[in-house]
């Protein structure tokens, strides 16, 4: 089936501009693409972008004093425009790292989502109960635990605990980011979290060794032997060596979503921090989905329900 899916062409005013309110953009920093090509592939009524961010803008939301980069700004609106364009009806978004722990950028998209965005915010130990409570009423659905070291200084274990502690009660989850390396290292946190817990982009998995090898094999392990541990089938753009169209990753986010049909998410990681090599087309990052979700059946799972059942329940299909 065909299903009209928006605007053919992003307005020009959709590129992306400078970090506004006295911030520079770092010099080396790429902007997200400005005119990504409309999906081949029709995404299912009711899917859920379920990793990406906002960036800013700086002048309404300041960047982190802490930060470790500065971005060009990414707000809500274009989001929403990237949204529409691809097909999208809901996202997901998470806190980036260049807000630290100030999710007031976060919580003015949900707030103004109209019901078709939740959240994933950065806390420290310091945050009050009520505070919380907010970002709850805002959408916020779970907390970012990220171990990747050009991106945060570490948080101690213990505090780790205590903040998972303290958002467990309010049915959040816990997600993760992390290194190949610090698998072995974080294992036993890891396994000890309170809640579900999410998996950015498998793990980082280094797509020179096999997907069937032993070291992704120990992150399968993870999830085979950890029912409440989901993963993000995110971001071949980060992960490959050999670039578009991503042939290399596809082995691991295609073991990973037949294995796990049920634990499985997906998303654009719009508007795609820190890239290095190239910017991805978001359209082609669309059209990379039936690869590893090759399936009706799968990609309903991967895009709608798997989503709506972490992120919007009492909507999900399995309420009840
Ligand atoms: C991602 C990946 C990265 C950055 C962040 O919050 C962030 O700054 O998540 C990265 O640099 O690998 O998921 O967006």
């Amino acid at each position: 089936m065909i299903r009209q899916t928006g605007n053919h062409s992003l307005p020009a005013g959709f590129a992306a501009l400078p970090a506004s309110g006295g911030f520079k953009t770092d010099p080396n920093w790429l902007d997200f693409h400005p005119h990504p090509t409309k999906p081949r592939f029709v995404v299912p009524a009711g899917s859920v972008d379920a990793h990406c961010h906002v960036f800013g803008p700086g002048a309404a939301f300041p960047y982190a004093p802490e930060r470790k980069y500065t971005p060009c700004d990414a707000p809500k609106e274009k989001l929403w425009q990237l949204r529409d364009f691809l097909g999208f009806e809901r996202n997901v978004i998470v806190q980036a790292t260049c807000h630290g722990t100030d999710n007031r950028a976060l919580v003015d998209a949900l707030e103004t989502s109209q019901g078709r965005a939740r959240g994933v915010a950065t806390v420290g130990e310091s945050v009050a109960d009520e505070e919380l409570r907010r970002l709850d009423r805002a959408g916020v659905r779970g907390v970012r635990f990220n171990f990747v070291k050009r991106l945060v200084d570490v948080t101690p274990r213990d505090v780790l605990m205590r903040i998972a502690e303290r958002i467990a009660p309010l049915g959040w989850h816990i997600v993760i980011y992390f290194e190949p390396a610090d698998l072995e290292e974080r294992w036993d946190l890891f396994t000890s979290l309170p809640t579900p817990v999410v998996v950015d982009h498998m793990g980082r998995p280094d797509v020179r060794q096999a997907a069937n090898g032993p070291a992704f094999a120990r992150f399968l392990h993870l999830m085979e032997a950890h029912e409440t541990v989901w993963c993000k089938v995110t971001c071949p753009e980060r992960l490959t060596l050999a670039g578009p169209p991503y042939d290399d990753v596809v082995p691991f986010a295609r073991l990973v979503t037949e294995r796990f049909p049920d634990r499985v998410l997906w998303g654009t990681d719009w508007p795609h921090p820190n890239l290095k090599g190239h910017m991805p087309d978001d359209g082609a990052l669309v059209d990379f989905i039936p690869r590893i979700a090759a399936t009706p059946d799968l990609q309903r799972r991967l895009l709608v329900e798997n989503p709506m059942r972490l992120y919007w329940p009492e909507e999900s299909a399995d309420a009840g």
